[in-house]
């Protein structure tokens, strides 16, 4: 199968950005198609670190990249995470980088309105990551959306800001700030137009010819199943669709471009943000899994929450993502422990269920059923084979796969690319 897609199967940071690495360097093509600079893929190349949060990952590779129009666009986080790599060594041009002229574009405004949300909501708070993209993609289905092709035409458009500005005025009155500063936003699109431009173009005949030239293109997901806007733990999610579908819709391809669906999943639990969470722990344990996984975000550097491996939970992510075969990241994390524990469903105020049910109140009292299984006292970091793993190690990942009924297809043994057991 030429094309895959590699999605998060949790609540994303599963350790997509060193499999989109390793995968990179077997296609002709890396494609974005949902979120936006939201999300934060760390690569380590040569023993050098790389910082991506909206650039596809083969550009520091030099592999064509592609942002297709399901991602929202912050033109001056491009330029900012462009001169970021410039400085690193890596140049970013037309011939690496090509942007959907349909992609909506994040506005300051979207991120001020994302800030102001957020400090108001106390203990309701999503946890976001602030850079807009709620707002944006509110702005885009509600069809007052500044796009990527727009800069071409700024002469043009008047009317499209009179919507957006008398949408937007409104409710930044209900916070009472002051309507926006239409002259400097005008001002702000000017400035930035030609940076953007130079990319822009009708990406989905560049990804369709490429398809029927048989180019391998490899569609690399951002966040994770669960936080999918349909199928995650609403409302405490992202404001796209995360699950392998996108892939085509976010990019202009028919539904059979996905090929191989490889779904990213750490061999424990983490999440960063508010929402639910089943299987975290408040312990050393929790503590240990967070210091020995460096369990930091990418984007915002925010501390994240630790727990198990909740099978139940990625069960249910690779059936509606319609995942192929897992990667299993991070095992080392788990390394030196006692006994560990793997969440097989959830009693739900003395009901059980083998899913997470729907309602948000339903999925805060979901209580973990576990299953323990003893640890291992040997390393696994670094491990390149199946033989150089303890046997209690491959116990568990055998376990996992039957729980989640569905197949492990890679191990990631640390972040370096070449530390990958491909199992099939
Ligand atoms: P948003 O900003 O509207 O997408 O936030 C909504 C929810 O989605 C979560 N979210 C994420 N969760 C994990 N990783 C993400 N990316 C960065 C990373 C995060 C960072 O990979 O490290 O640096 O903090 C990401 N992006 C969005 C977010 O926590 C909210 O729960
Ligand atoms: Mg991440």
């Amino acid at each position: 199968m030429a094309n895959v897609t590699v999605i998060g199967g949790q609540w994303g940071d599963e350790g997509k950005g060193k499999i989109v690495d390793w995968l990179a360097s077997r296609a002709d093509l890396v494609v974005r198609f949902q979120g936006g600079h939201n999300a934060g893929h760390t690569l380590v190349v040569d023993g050098k670190t790389y910082k991506l949060s909206l650039l596809p990952s083969g550009i520091v590779r030099g592999t064509l990249s592609v942002i297709g129009n399901g991602v929202v666009l912050d033109p001056w986080a491009l330029k900012a995470e462009v001169e970021t790599l410039a400085g690193q060594g890596v140049s970013v041009g037309p011939e690496t980088l090509r942007i959907a002229d349909t992609c909506p574009l994040i506005l300051p405004i979207h991120r001020d309105l994302d800030a102001l949300r957020e400090d108001a909501s106390g203990k309701g708070k999503i946890g976001t990551t602030r850079r807009g993209i709620g707002p944006a993609y509110e702005d885009k289905v509600g069809r007052r959306a500044i796009r990527v092709c727009d800069l071409a035409h700024l002469g043009e458009l008047g009317p499209q800001l009179d919507r957006l500005c008398a949408h937007h005025d409104a409710l930044r009155a209900g916070f009472g700030e002051p309507p926006i500063d239409r002259e400097a936003l005008e001002r702000e699109l000017g400035g930035i137009a030609d940076f953007v431009l130079q990319f822009a173009g009708p990406v989905w005949k560049t990804l369709n010819e490429a398809r029927q030239r048989g180019r391998r293109i490899l569609f690399e997901g951002a966040q994770g199943v669960l936080l999918d806007v349909d199928h995650g733990t609403y409302p405490f999610v992202t404001s796209s669709n995360t699950v392998a579908g996108t892939a085509a819709a976010g990019t202009g391809l028919g539904p059979g471009a996905a090929g191989f669906v490889l779904g990213i999943v750490k061999a424990y639990t983490t999440r960063v943000g508010s929402g639910p969470f089943p299987t975290e722990l408040d312990d050393a344990i929790g503590q240990r899994l967070g210091e020995r996984g460096r369990e930091f975000g990418t984007v915002t550097g925010r501390k994240r929450r630790c727990g198990w491996f909740d099978a139940a939970l990625v069960r249910q992510s690779c059936a509606v993502a319609g995942v192929t075969g897992i990667a299993l990241t991070k095992l080392d994390v788990l390394d030196g422990l006692e006994e560990i524990r793997i969440c097989t469903g959830y009693d739900v105020n003395g009901a059980r269920f083998d899913h997470l049910p729907a309602h948000s109140a339903d999925q805060a009292a979901a209580t973990p059923i576990y299953e323990t299984m003893p640890g291992w006292q040997d390393s696994t970091a670094g491990a390149r084979s199946w033989a150089q793993l303890p046997a209690q190690a491959i116990k568990y990942i055998r376990r996992v796969e039957e729980l989640i009924a569905c197949p492990v297809a890679l191990v990631s043994t640390s972040p370096e690319r070449e530390d990958t057991i491909l199992v099939r």
